[in-house]
């Protein structure tokens, strides 16, 4: 017994990190074993890191878009498809996650607020494409055939906005219940750790909701924001949760 129930009227908004894809293969960021391990952050994941050496950033994001083709959505994934066919536009995923694999196992209301691995964005029109091409080459980087200037990937990196129109669709789902006295809010294999995600647990409590932590190794300060904190993987949590 865990105590999650859902009422008629229960809106849940799950925020999803990158432990949701630990158990598809997928590296998590921090800690040993980490994506970060072996690389400064801010060489691989801010703007000022692209502009100092943009193939290293791109070897960085070609050898995970190789990756990403090796691996295929758990049980934790398929279970939150599940809660989504219960409750339809009462449900919305907000996932930090670059992988696609929401999707990939069916998830439909689903916000990638950290932008998508698998696509690519020229860093001047701002136009972002699908592209699973791995730039290997540092002589062979792309350019965009429109102006010419640099295509990126299309990831949010430290320092840069997230989609403001992205951020508004979370926060409009999370007030539309008025008081929020059904909301659920659900944090998933998250380390608390980036804003302004990190901030949504305090806003949801404010509008009233149940707030939620499922997570193997929860922080002592990002679990001290929830009111209910389960640990263990979420691919055995979650389908006991809500099956799937
Ligand atoms: C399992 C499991 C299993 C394992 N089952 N669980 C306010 C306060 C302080 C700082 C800031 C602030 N506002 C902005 C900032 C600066 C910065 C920031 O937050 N810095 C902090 C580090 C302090 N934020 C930004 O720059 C953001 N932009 C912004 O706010 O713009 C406005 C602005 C501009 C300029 C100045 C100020 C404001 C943008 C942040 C974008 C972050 N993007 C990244 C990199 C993407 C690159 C890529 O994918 O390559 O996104 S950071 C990286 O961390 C990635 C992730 O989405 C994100 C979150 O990581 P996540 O998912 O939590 O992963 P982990 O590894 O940290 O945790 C995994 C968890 O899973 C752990 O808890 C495990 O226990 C668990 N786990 N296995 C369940 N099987
Ligand atoms: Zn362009």
């Amino acid at each position: 017994m865990t105590g999650f129930e859902l009422g008629p009227d229960s809106r849940v908004l799950v925020l999803s990190g990158a432990g949701v894809s630990a158990e598809s293969g997928v590296p998590t960021f921090r800690g040993a074993g980490g994506l970060w391990e072996g690389h400064r952050v801010e060489e691989v994941a801010s703007p000022e890191g692209f502009d100092a050496d943009a193939a290293l950033v791109w070897r960085f994001y070609s050898q995970r878009r190789r990756q990403r083709r090796e691996v295929v959505p758990n049980p934790g994934h398929r279970a939150l498809v599940a809660l989504e066919r219960a409750l339809g536009d009462r449900f919305l995923l907000a996932t930090q996650n670059v992988d696609g694999l929401h999707r990939a196992a069916g998830s439909q209301r689903v916000v990638a607020l950290h932008g998508e691995l698998l696509e690519s964005t020229c860093e001047r029109c701002w136009q972002p494409f699908a592209d699973d091409q791995l730039y290997e080459d540092a002589a062979a980087l792309p350019k965009c055939p429109r102006c010419g200037a640099r295509i990126r990937p299309h990831i949010v990196w430290f320092g840069e906005s997230l989609d403001h129109r992205l951020l508004r669709r979370v926060r409009e789902f999370m007030e539309e219940g008025g008081a929020g006295h059904d909301l659920i809010f659900l944090a998933v294999g998250t380390s608390g750790l980036v804003y302004p995600v990190a901030g949504l647990v305090d806003a949801a409590r404010r509008l009233g909701a149940q707030t939620w932590l499922v997570d193997l190794a929860p922080s002592d300060d990002y679990a001290a924001r929830f009111e209910h904190v389960l640990t263990g993987p979420s691919g055995v949590v979650l389908p006991r949760l809500f099956g799937g």
